[in-house]
């Protein structure tokens, strides 16, 4: 039985610090519309999608800093959230976004969802685990900042892969008759990352190990940030976000590979406030590391690809057959140590 699902990234351009909410949302279901008008089940948004990416400046109001979260856990019934869930339970399609969250306690938390159409409620929440940049504004005034571990705390909900019903007619279901014959015959698994995370091969290895078949990805990419990169070899701002881009393909690519699972990224993309660039390239990748579709723009765009899950049985059962080929004993610094030790000096 073929396990094909119809998928897409939905890329934003850039929104800036004058942008109106109702406005993004009005562009957000634009963009819903024509995922749909493609057969699209599945669309997926970027990391903070409703607002500007506000953690590159420096917000001392806690009232104005309030403006980036939403304060309601339940988005699907939040007034400023809701058209976007009404139009997804409208079309028939589920959808995965990220957002600024707020608890009921005051914690920020950088937060991804998946709200699936069917069951019309929230099935997967994850938060944010690899906070990039810092938590005080670098000194040179020029510089590009991402002060994420200032407003966000790290997440706290791990690498938690789900499956998600509905999206496929005639899998296998808990108690079916072969269920435990191999892998591979259920409900599509998957597992969300943010933007940063998608660099760090350990949240992609937590998701392999419990199957995953799609990692979904929300993101906002500095193009050129020498404050951020790094400048021990200075370039262009060109080159920095040639560079950028580059990276974000490398990770998304070898990690689907390394993990013989499918990927979909999304960037908030372009000019945003006047001055900050933000690289594009949202993308869907295979199990075997291939780019299947990917942005044309910098601006609000579509990317979308049938894909067949059983595509990802052949890394799964053969290079990458952790059951079979995996090493734990061997890996034990992995998750013992952070940073680097290196060995004595000789
Ligand atoms: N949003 C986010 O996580 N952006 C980071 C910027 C890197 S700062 C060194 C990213 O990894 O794309």
């Amino acid at each position: 039985m073929a396990r094909t699902l119809k998928v897409a990234a939905a890329q934003l351009g850039p929104i800036h610090l004058t942008s109106k909410r109702e406005d993004t949302i009005t562009r957000m279901l634009k963009l819903l519309q024509e995922a749909a008008g493609r057969g699209a089940q599945l669309v997926l948004f970027p990391e903070c999608a409703f607002t500007t990416f506000f953690p590159r400046h420096l917000i001392n109001s806690q009232t104005e800093l309030d403006t980036f979260f939403e304060h309601n856990d339940d988005l699907p019934n939040s007034p400023n959230t809701k058209p976007l869930f009404d139009e997804a339970k409208k079309l028939g399609v589920d959808i995965s976004l990220g957002f600024a969250e707020r608890t009921a306690d005051g914690t920020g938390f950088n937060t991804s969802i998946y709200y699936s159409v069917k069951k019309a409620e929230v099935i997967a929440k994850y938060r944010k685990v690899h906070l990039p940049g810092t938590k005080e504004p670098f000194e040179n005034s020029d510089a590009v900042n991402q002060l994420e571990k200032r407003y966000f705390e790290i997440g706290n909900l791990g690498f938690k892969a789900f499956r998600v019903p509905d999206l496929i007619p005639g899998v296998l279901k808990r108690g079916d008759e072969f269920n435990a014959v191999r892998n591979g015959l259920g409900d599509p698994i998957m597992g969300m990352m943010i933007c940063n995370d998608r660099r760090w091969p350990e949240a992609w290895r937590s998701y392999g190990l419990q199957g995953v078949e799609i990692v979904l990805c929300g993101y906002n990419t500095a193009g050129y940030a020498p404050d951020l990169w790094g400048t021990q070899k200075p370039m262009t701002p060109k080159e920095a976000e040639d560079d950028a881009l580059f990276h974000h393909k490398l990770v998304m690519q070898s990690n689907s590979y390394m993990n013989s699972c499918f990927s979909i990224s999304a960037a908030k993309a372009g000019l945003e406030d006047g001055k900050f660039d933000l690289i594009g390239g949202s993308c869907i990748t295979d199990p075997e590391g291939h780019v299947v579709a990917e942005a044309k723009s910098k601006e609000d765009e579509i990317v979308f690809a049938e894909i067949d899950l059983g595509e990802c049985r052949q890394g799964m059962e053969k290079t990458f057959d952790f059951g079979r080929h995996r090493r734990t004993e061997a890996y034990r610094l992995i998750a013992e140590r952070a940073g680097v030790v290196e060995p004595a000096l000789l």
